[in-house]
């Protein structure tokens, strides 16, 4: 699972990358490799406060700039799938060329986004799938793969034994659902494991704050946690920071962002963790947006298309509960040798 050092390189300079500003340069008419320029294509996040989100805004941001396209980001404050419908209104009314949204719940979405898709807007799904009807899912890595990796992990910082418990983001995101689907079935592997609860603070810190406490004080002898969420590990490796004591029996890992947790890790609060590059998913969900909206796909498993920098992508066929998807690359780990390097 650990990434070739060449695929390190890639995810540091796209880092890099991530926190550069661009200007988008506008024109209308028809651009390197058949990809339309002067289309609208609206980012739909999970909201429009998480970092990690606003990271792979960015990096749709950066694509479309590069294409001649304009990136419009809408969303709520709360990851609710109801404060997203509006946005999709937004998209239909400015004849947006495409939308790429991550999915707050998995089917609430799907009247607005067929009302969309009548209009004649392609739908891309990012970070969080959608399971409506024809759409492209960009997927940050394989979904089984995040799931059962981040088991593993943990498995091997506490010997594979003890009370586990998962801190997931909010308790509709497909993506976290999907994922926590993997971790149960790789538990098996592990008989000593005991998950013993799955609690949900909706990418908010206040509120992944308080459903940690509450973890905490009903379960004392608690081993590990796997939060497979930035916002939630973050929050957690912070008041573990300051609560070293748990740290005695208490293991923290999952997904986060190494800006965020790189203070945790170089201090012992956390072992490990991992991710893949926001910025890099969202640059490939602009290139397959605007390739969908130039109709040099259709969204069939088997096309391929040209993500800039990131070269080549196949569509796979509908696997693992989504219909035809790309996948990014495989999950990266972090640790102390590493962490220091990245700068999303
Ligand atoms: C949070 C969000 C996002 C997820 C990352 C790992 O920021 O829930 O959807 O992909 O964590």
């Amino acid at each position: 699972m650990k990434l070739r050092s060449s695929r390190l390189a890639m995810l540091v300079m796209a880092g890099a990358v991530a926190s550069a500003s661009v200007g988008a340069a506008f024109a209308t008419g028809a651009g390197a490799a058949g990809l339309k320029t002067g289309q609208t294509i609206y980012f739909i996040p999970k909201d429009t406060i998480n970092p990690y989100e606003v990271i792979a805004d960015n990096g749709g941001k950066i694509a479309l700039a590069k294409i001649g396209d304009k990136q419009v980001v809408s969303s709520g404050t709360t990851d609710t799938a109801a404060a997203q419908i509006p946005s999709i209104q937004a998209a239909i009314a400015a004849h947006a060329a495409a939308i790429v949204i991550a999915g707050n719940d998995p089917s609430a979405l799907c009247p607005s986004l067929a009302s969309a898709q009548k209009a004649g807007v392609k739908v891309v799904s990012f970070d969080s799938d959608v399971t409506c009807p024809n759409h492209l899912f960009i997927n940050q890595a394989n979904t089984q793969q995040i799931g059962t990796s981040e088991v593993d992990l943990l498995a091997s910082e506490i010997g594979s034994s003890g009370q586990i418990a998962i801190l997931s983001a909010a308790a509709t995101a497909t993506n976290q659902n999907s994922w926590i689907k993997y971790m149960k079935i790789e538990l098996k592997k592990y008989p000593k494991m005991k998950l013993v609860s799955t609690v949900y603070g909706n990418d908010d810190p206040a509120t992944s704050l308080t459903v940690l406490q509450g973890l905490l004080s009903a379960y004392p002898n608690l081993r590990g946690i796997i939060s497979p969420t930035t916002v939630g590990i973050s929050t957690a490796a912070q008041y573990l920071d300051t609560h070293k004591s748990l740290l005695k029996h208490l293991v923290l890992t999952g997904l986060g962002l190494p800006s965020q947790m790189k203070k945790y890790v170089l201090d012992g609060t956390v072992k490990e963790f991992e991710l893949w590059n926001p910025s890099d998913l969202g640059y490939l969900a602009g290139y397959a947006a605007a390739s969908l909206a130039s109709g040099l796909i259709t969204g069939k498993a088997g096309q391929t298309f040209t993500a800039g920098k990131l070269g080549s992508y196949k569509i796979l066929p509908a696997a693992a509960g989504t219909g035809p998807s790309v996948v990014l690359g495989p999950p990266f780990v972090f640790n102390k040798s590493n962490v220091s390097k990245f700068n999303f």
